[in-house]
């Protein structure tokens, strides 16, 4: 076939947009496509509901790349084993318990996973802030990354959603922005407000990860390192355990929400 380059850019554009278009009112938005945001879409797609992940970075899969310390591999517990073998991710046991599997493998894996299950991703994109109505989050308020980088002065567009989590990881970005925007509002913590990261206690912090995943704010979540970081519990370092079983129920408290 002989090619035209106006075509391919038209595909593209037409293509893109058709999707933007297609998610601009969701029932679910996902701050970060992280570990826990990337299983938190994959099972909500599953479940039927219409979600989308907003990336800021060129790739997902946050801080999985990397495994531990740039040794790609990740270490998975059997509490969340079920999870790899769901996803089709390769593991192997290692030790009483402990699950190992290729770094690269479980990221490309979860991600190509949350997107046959329907989830949409959008990446290059910042979340740079919420919308709010009547006491209620609202949706979300986006940028290119790279207008951002480039300190553009650009205005952004805006997603409506039912429900939003923040999986922006050790940044909490989502939640401090609320915060500092919309003063006096208070989250579901001790404080009110973010309690912070404690240092490493693996056990500790994963299982206080899962625990603290929930809505700290009507209609705003926290799930993965977020949730550490909002409710304030031990950072758990290279075992991704805890990250996928957070994105798991932070899907599994919205869809039960949403039904009501
Ligand atoms: O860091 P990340 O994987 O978060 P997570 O799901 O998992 C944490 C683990 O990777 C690891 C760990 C435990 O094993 O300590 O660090 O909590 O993914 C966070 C994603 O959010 C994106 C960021 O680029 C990354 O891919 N992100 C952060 N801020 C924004 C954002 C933002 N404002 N808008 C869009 N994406």
């Amino acid at each position: 076939m002989g090619l035209d380059e106006i075509i391919i850019s038209r595909a593209i554009i037409e293509r893109f947009m058709e999707k933007f278009l297609d998610n601009l009112e969701l029932d679910v938005a996902i701050v970060g496509g992280g570990v826990s945001g990337l299983v938190a879409g994959w099972r909500l797609a599953q479940k039927g509901r219409k979600a989308a992940i907003f990336e800021r970075k060129l790739s997902v899969g946050g801080g999985m790349w990397g495994g531990g310390m740039m040794f790609n591999e990740i270490v998975v517990q059997e509490e969340a084993k079920h999870l790899l073998d769901e996803l089709g991710i390769t593991s192997r046991p290692y030790d009483r318990g402990y699950y190992t599997a290729d770094a690269i493998e479980s990221t490309t894996t979860l991600a190509s996973q949350a997107m046959k299950a329907g989830v949409k991703i959008f990446n290059l994109i910042h979340v740079e802030d919420v919308m709010v109505r009547e006491n209620r989050i609202d949706g979300l308020v986006i940028l290119w990354t790279a207008v951002n980088m480039a300190g553009l002065h650009v205005d952004p567009l805006t997603i409506r959603a039912k429900h939003v989590i923040d999986c922006t990881g050790h940044d909490v970005e989502v939640i401090k922005i609320f915060l500092r925007k919309n003063q006096p509002a208070s989250l579901k913590t001790e404080t009110g407000g973010i309690m912070g990261e404690r240092s490493m206690w693996a056990e500790v912090g994963e299982a206080k990860t899962v625990e603290y995943t929930s809505e700290v704010y009507p209609g705003l979540w926290v799930a993965g390192m977020t949730a550490t970081g909002t409710l304030g519990t031990f950072r758990m370092g290279p075992i991704f355990g805890g990250m996928m079983l957070s994105g798991e129920k932070a899907a599994n408290l919205i869809d039960e929400r949403l039904k009501k």
